[in-house]
């Protein structure tokens, strides 16, 4: 039924865009964030942090802080960021199928969501302590056009998911809605939500496949910057509201990024090495 659903709303895409190479930015790395006012530091460490005083004293905010790793976590978590010659972080393949798909044995997590939501913005920010590792972003929709894989060491995968909703590959059902249902080391689905607009037509589908796979899946708002604090509260809650309401596999925190300033980067990296496994953590106590 949901393919069905979804595919009246896929078109082919057609984006085109630069391939960028960058440097190590100043912020891709927790030593530097330190350097930062501690309210700033807090807010790209802790997103939630700066949204918190704003809401009212009956909303009930621990939801949103069920994984708060401390500095010393994060830390730790960041290493496996880091490629060297006994842990190399690569590219590894591409696929359209699932049949096609690398036969890897690691954990791997994948990021779904919407056309130009930020997936690969975001895995780009993932990886940005090794910016030799090519992940393309277009401000064009449609642009991730296959399952891209990238490998961390043997520890875990990354995959980086075409989108849906406009302009995107008209196989994106064929592609991604079996490889949630099969993929058998997939250990979480981090379903993307444009942060700026909130929840779309498309995003209530998307959420609705999750569900149906029954496998454990977490909400990231996205784009973070890009509105005011108003409009993203707004979002959040009425996400929140629909998570809290109508999900059961959903992850009850949801995970607040902007790619471009590494907000919530440094967290959600400790998240991924978290459930996947890499990591135990060693203090969860709030800082
Ligand atoms: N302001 C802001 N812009 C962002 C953020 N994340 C992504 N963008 C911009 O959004 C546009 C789309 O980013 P992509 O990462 O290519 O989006 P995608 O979800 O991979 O898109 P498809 O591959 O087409 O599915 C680019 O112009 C990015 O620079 C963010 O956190 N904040
Ligand atoms: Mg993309």
């Amino acid at each position: 039924m949901f393919c069905l659903r979804l595919r009246l709303r896929l078109q082919p895409g057609t984006g085109v865009c630069a391939v960028t190479r960058q440097a190590v930015h100043k912020l891709a790395s927790l030593q530097n964030v330190t350097s930062l006012p501690p309210m700033k530091m807090q807010s790209a460490l802790y997103p939630f942090s700066g949204l918190e005083g704003y809401l009212a004293k009956s909303v009930d905010k621990t939801p949103f802080q069920l994984f708060h790793p401390s500095f010393k976590d994060m830390v730790e978590a960041e290493k496996l960021f880091y490629s060297s010659s006994s842990h190399r972080i690569d590219y590894c393949s591409s696929a359209e199928r699932i049949d096609h798909a690398p036969a890897l044995k690691q954990p791997e997590v994948c990021f779904i969501g919407r056309s130009n939501v930020g997936k690969s913005s975001l895995i780009k920010a993932l990886f940005s302590l090794t910016p030799e590792v090519e992940v393309r972003v277009s401000k064009t929709p449609g642009h991730t056009k296959k399952m891209n894989f990238f490998k961390v060491g043997k520890s875990f995968t990354i995959v980086d998911m075409p989108g849906y909703g406009h302009r995107a590959p008209k196989d994106f059902v064929d592609m991604v809605e079996p490889y949630l249902y099969q993929r058998k080391n997939l250990m979480r689905t981090f379903l993307l939500v444009d942060g700026s607009v909130g929840l779309q037509k498309a995003d209530l589908i998307a959420l609705e496949m999750c569900e149906e796979t029954r496998c454990p899946y977490v909400v990231v708002v996205t784009k973070i910057d890009k509105c005011g604090t108003g409009t993203l509260l707004k979002n959040l809650m009425s996400l929140q509201n629909y998570t809290t309401t109508q999900t059961t596999s959903c992850f009850p925190q949801p995970f607040l990024i902007s790619s471009p300033n590494f907000w919530g980067i440094y967290l959600l990296r400790c998240f991924i090495a978290h459930v996947t496994g890499c990591m135990m953590l060693k203090d969860t106590s709030q800082s």
